[in-house]
């Protein structure tokens, strides 16, 4: 790659340039990241022009810096948030001591395993959308999938830069194998669950960047506070580019719902696929898959990983140095959520173990916010219905109501009641025909598809009837 500026073309504020080892390999991958961002990224669209968001300095002018990009040339940067000085670990059994520059020996496995599977999510999200452009419901939709793949991509640069500076030869195999693993297949599945399920349709995309996201939004907060001060910096700044897939997520939805109380107004009916719109009772199954595989990202309720990861400083808990307790929690209990036999009880467990479980719940009460803002678009037009997240239990398959079968409000019922009633609640065969049947590209500056309400605002000021990704010529 000779000729490439890789200090010019790799934004950074790692002091690139004056680290020959790092610029060495970060070359020797860069080139593999292109062949599989060709292969696995958005599907027809690599040699358009994409109205994009590039950060090219963490300050407040850098980070938000748009232009119009070709996918493959986008500048994938290395960015750690600014360091705070004297930083101290703030909690586990270092709590109190200098945050680590470096990796620890003793915690050098663990810490490789966290930012590995960190690292794996973001390809396979790319892997998972890549088709979708096919069937986008307008030109400003298109771009913010864009906006959101290249993002991804830039975190799993984040996630390459830690492994390559920190972890020498293990590392650099790691970042190979990142590339190489694929969602959905299954010699070399993507690590975590949900990251193996397809994104086939846009309402699929909204949902899970509503709540596939945002455990991406709540693990990252975690692994912000770890002592390993390289990875702290390096998610603080994920997280300011977190917020915008949430954004796309909940306002993707909220348009949905909104499109939806539209034509049931007008018509006069529930049955709104008749007139294009897609009626709540799908949403509402989307919802439901979409928010039980989340809740297994977060991992069992009672896990020695996490209480092992708390101890030893390596992940904390959401806003940790927010909380007036003694962050070692040796001594303290959390409530958690358990079946118990045919009934479901609450059980105070020791904290350090139960710490998997308190971050879900941080996330649930997010969740709730959102769905709470849907709802108030369903009571504007003044229609009678409401959405809802499902019990904890519901659908899952990590933790302890793998196996089980637990409705939607939280009973208990045999495999065959469940399996009876699973159409209610999980999307049907049905369903995605008819999502299917809507996935007609609609490409036009400023039109949108009929199912979906336009934005409520451009991206960056811009007007709805903007060129965000400009067809024609290349
Ligand atoms: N699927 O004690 P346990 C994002 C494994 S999303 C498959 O229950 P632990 C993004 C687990 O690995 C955020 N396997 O859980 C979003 C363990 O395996 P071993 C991604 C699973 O370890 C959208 C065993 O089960 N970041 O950024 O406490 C677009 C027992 O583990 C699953 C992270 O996840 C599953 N769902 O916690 C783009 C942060 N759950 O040890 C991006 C880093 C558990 O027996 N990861 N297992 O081989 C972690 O902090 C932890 O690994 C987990 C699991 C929270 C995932």
């Amino acid at each position: 790659m000779a000729g490439v500026d890789y200090t010019e073309r790799i934004p950074n504020n790692v002091g690139l340039a004056d680290n020959r080892r790092l610029l060495r390999a970060l070359e020797e991958w860069q080139p593999r990241y292109l062949d599989w961002w060709r292969e696995m990224g958005p599907d027809g669209y690599q040699a358009k022009q994409v109205y994009l968001r590039t950060a090219v300095s963490v300050d407040a002018q850098g980070w938000a810096h748009f232009d119009w990009v070709r996918m493959p040339d986008y500048r994938w940067g290395i960015f750690l948030a600014e360091p705070e000085p004297n930083r101290v670990i703030a909690f586990g059994e270092h709590k109190g001591t200098p945050a680590w520059p470096d990796v620890p020996g003793e915690h050098r496995g663990t810490l490789r395993r966290l930012i590995v599977t960190q690292g794996d999510t973001e390809p396979a999200s790319v892997e998972q959308q890549r088709h979708l452009g096919r069937t986008c419901p307008s030109l400003y939709d298109l771009r913010n999938l864009f906006q959101v793949n290249v993002e991804e991509g830039r975190h799993l640069w984040a996630m390459v830069y830690l492994l390559h500076a920190h972890f020498g030869r293990d590392g650099r195999e790691e970042a190979e194998a990142l590339l190489q693993r694929r969602s959905g297949d299954s010699d070399k599945p993507r690590i975590l669950g949900a990251f193996n399920e397809k994104t086939p349709d846009w309402l699929s995309f909204f949902m899970f960047s509503f709540f596939t996201d945002r455990d991406g939004k709540y693990q990252l907060a975690a692994l912000a506070e770890s002592g390993f001060d390289p990875l702290a910096r390096t998610c603080r700044f994920m997280l300011t580019e977190e917020a915008h897939h949430m954004f796309v997520g909940e306002t993707g939805i909220s348009r949905v719902v909104q499109r939806t109380c539209e034509v049931m107004r007008e018509q006069r009916t529930d049955d709104v696929r008749r007139h294009g719109a897609i009626d709540l009772a799908t949403i509402q199954r989307y919802l439901n898959f979409h928010y039980s595989v989340s809740l297994d990202l977060f991992g069992s309720e009672i896990s020695t990983n996490a209480a092992n990861f708390y101890t030893a400083g390596v992940k904390g808990r959401f806003e940790e140095t927010k909380k007036t307790d003694d962050h070692v929690l040796r001594d303290a209990t959390y409530p958690v959520t358990q079946p118990d036999g045919e009934t479901i009880r609450t059980v105070e467990e020791p904290a350090l173990t139960a710490l998997n479980e308190r971050l879900r719940d941080d996330y649930i009460a997010d969740c709730q916010r959102g769905v709470d803002r849907w709802n108030a678009v369903i009571k504007r037009h003044g229609i009678a219905a409401e959405l809802r997240l499902p019990h904890r239990g519901f659908h899952r398959a990590i933790g302890n109501f793998a196996g089980l079968h637990v409705t939607p409000d939280g009973r208990v019922v045999s495999a065959a009641e469940w399996e009876a009633r699973r159409a209610e609640w999980l999307p049907t065969p049905d369903d995605q025909v008819f999502i299917t049947s809507l996935m007609t590209p609609v490409v036009e500056p400023g039109r949108y598809a009929g199912w979906i309400a336009p934005p409520a605002r451009g991206i960056n000021g811009q007007p709805l009837e903007f060129e965000y990704v400009r067809l024609a010529g290349e």
